[in-house]
């Protein structure tokens, strides 16, 4: 179909201008195919001009998505009630039928069925408003990691959402060499209510595309469902990795710089919510790059990373002055920054869970405007003062400890990979691998997250959290594994895996650790790197010397590491890894059967090393007195 007519009728010359002069059919034909289908009134197609930002801001303002803060330049933004986290049910792959069976447990539907639903979904979804195209770029431009994009959306917040998140990328796609490489996202919120937010609910569908790379996301709000640049792209770039020898992953890269060395030390990090993934990052006196998706490439025999964003959609609950000060600092500046799902006071101030301060009693939030303390929702829960997963949306830029490689068109040389879980009586603080094969197998495939109280349901749960990825993953489990395993092959240098814990509880149930503890974990990997300090063996890795990390907490921190935290913390637990194993073994068979072979070899290998161990040392092995 020939779209000019339409589109002309639609865009006004200056927006059908900025489209056409791009040369790009397949996004012209794009654009026409989705206003043809979601039937928007007008279509404004933005280039990477300050006045394109500025439009977006200034409508999303005048419609009411986002409303001004007594800070003239924060705004806030409130998602309906029921749309205030990642719709898990409602996101599902696309698959031709002959994949079906292999990717069910994903979460997938038949590929014409799925493209049915959507795109009856999808009509007329734009009555009465207008679509934004605008470009948008994952990684830097212009450079072997990027990866451009195109967004229809009848959303400015979710336009200005990605304005602050990503980088413009008008430019890039006039320059790029291959115009048919991108990806693509459609977006509508839909039908909405009188606080302007989704009305069909029921009607929210999040479809995955990856063989044309395009995602759908129909009837949604909250970011994780509706900025497509953010999670939906993620699920793209993992299913193009997967067939191009290069990763995306659900990790930060931050920086531990050392002066002293004159050298820089960058890390990547994947944690499953609440285990301390953006506390890792934000680190004081570290560097960040990113605090959610990184790609990995192999570039000239380097492992290199890139941050896909340039900007944070940070949870907001517990960031307060005490133990987040960079953030705190941020959230309270006049700078452009959009806040959801958090409580407006009566001073028009945004507040949230976990401030330590006194907050009001009343004021608008998630629930709408008339909230007061003790208000009950329809099924008679007690409404909190803000959401669990209320957010705020910022710019790396506004960081003083934003890293200066940042925009790197090469990313930066990672030095080490970390997974960190959380459990309360199984993993050491700090443990590197042996190996790569083995951090993959026995620290990242492994990784699991115990429920606290902050969760819904029983606390103490334990919850297989592969890779902190899984939920994103996009071709066969199995796939993806032996993909991780065979990304370091023909690299000049592997970096170490380490695993952290923060969580480890001693038997009066408190943390053995103090929060800050991390800082030391991570500078014992920065050393280990560098091979700077020994190690005492596990059966499963290598675990720090007391006399190196001891001087450690004295220096970084003022606090004092004794011999009994010493040997209570890095004791190896027989017993509590051996059920972790059995668990993991178990979880595999029935969940993941494609899982490589050589992986469960490694995690049968463990248990019998385990197992011997146990029998000469004991269940609980003291740590520097395990030999192999
Ligand atoms: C996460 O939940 O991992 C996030 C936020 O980073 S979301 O955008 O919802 O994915
Ligand atoms: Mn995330």
């Amino acid at each position: 179909m020939n779209y000019e007519e339409l589109l002309k009728s639609k865009m006004d010359s200056i927006s059908y201008e900025k489209l056409t002069k791009l040369n790009n059919q397949k996004l012209f034909d794009f654009v026409g195919y989705y206003v043809n289908l979601c039937e928007p009134d007008t279509v404004y197609m933005c280039d990477d001009s300050e006045e394109d930002a500025n439009y977006i801001r200034q409508k999303s303002l005048e419609i009411g998505e986002e409303v001004k803060l007594a800070k003239p330049n924060q705004t806030m933004h409130y998602d309906g009630y029921g749309d205030q986290g990642r719709d898990k049910d409602g996101t599902k792959f696309m698959v031709p039928a002959d994949q079906y069976e292999a990717m069910k447990h994903l979460n997938a539907i038949v590929y014409e069925e799925g493209l049915k639903e959507i795109e009856d979904i999808a009509k007329g979804s734009m009555k009465g408003k207008q679509a934004i195209v605008k470009l948008f770029c994952e990684g830097p431009t212009h450079s072997h990691f990027s990866r451009p994009c195109a967004q229809i959306t009848d959303s400015y917040y979710v336009c200005h959402s990605e304005e602050m998140l990503y980088r413009r990328a008008y430019q890039h796609f006039v320059d790029m060499e291959d115009k048919n490489d991108f990806y693509r996202f459609v977006h509508s919120a839909g039908e909405l209510d009188e606080l302007g937010c989704v009305a069909n609910l029921d009607k929210r569908r999040i479809f995955m595309d990856c063989e044309n790379n395009i995602v759908y996301s129909m009837n949604a709000q909250y970011a994780g469902n509706s900025v497509g640049l953010k999670k939906h792209s993620m699920r793209l770039a993992i299913n193009e990795s997967g067939k191009q020898n290069w990763l995306c992953e659900h990790m930060f890269v931050m920086n531990i710089p050392n002066e002293e060395k004159k050298r820089d030390t960058y890390f990547c990090g994947a944690f499953p919510s609440a285990c301390g993934k953006t506390a890792t990052a934000m680190l004081p006196g570290e560097k960040i790059i990113g605090d959610d998706i990184a790609y990995f490439r192999n570039v000239n025999g380097e492992f290199r990373a890139v941050n896909v964003e340039r900007g944070i959609f940070g949870i907001i609950q517990d960031v307060n002055s005490k133990d987040d000060p960079v953030i705190w600092n941020t959230l309270h500046e006049d700078k452009e920054m959009i806040f959801s799902n958090v409580l407006t006071g009566p001073d028009n101030e945004p507040y949230w869970q976990g401030m330590n301060m006194d907050t009001p009693k009343e004021g608008t939030n998630h629930s709408g405007p008339g909230w007061k303390e003790g208000k009950k929702d329809a099924k008679g829960k007690e409404i909190p003062l803000a959401h669990p997963n209320s957010r705020y949306t910022i710019r790396m830029e506004y960081l003083d400890n934003i890293d200066m490689a940042f925009n790197n068109k090469d990313g930066v040389l990672v030095g080490g990979v970390v997974y960190g879980g959380r459990d309360s009586d199984t993993s050491v603080p700090v443990e590197e691998s042996f190996s790569w094969d083995d951090g993959i197998a026995i620290k990242a495939c492994t990784l699991e997250s115990e429920t606290t109280s902050a969760t819904l349901g029983k606390e103490g749960v334990r919850v297989p959290c592969m890779m902190a990825n899984l939920d994103f993953i996009s071709y066969p489990i199995g796939e993806y594994i032996q993909n991780n395993l065979d990304f370091v092959k023909d690299m000049k240098n592997v970096p170490p895996v380490f695993c952290v814990n923060y969580f480890l509880k001693n038997r009066e149930g408190d943390f053995c650790t103090s929060k800050l503890a991390k800082k030391v974990w991570m500078h014992w990997a920065e050393k280990r790197v560098h091979k700077e300090v020994g190690a005492h063996k596990t059966p499963l890795g290598f675990i720090p010397k007391l006399e190196d990390i001891q001087p450690m907490f004295t220096e970084l921190l003022g606090e004092t590491y004794t011999d009994a935290d010493y040997q209570e913390q890095f004791q190896f637990r027989c017993d509590a890894w051996l059920q972790k194993l059995d668990r993991i073994v178990e979880y595999y068979n029935t969940k993941w059967p494609d899982c490589p072979k050589s992986v469960f070899e490694k995690w049968e290998n463990a248990k019998a090393t385990i197992t011997a161990a146990k029998e000469k040392y004991g269940a609980f092995i003291a740590p520097g007195t395990y030999q192999e």
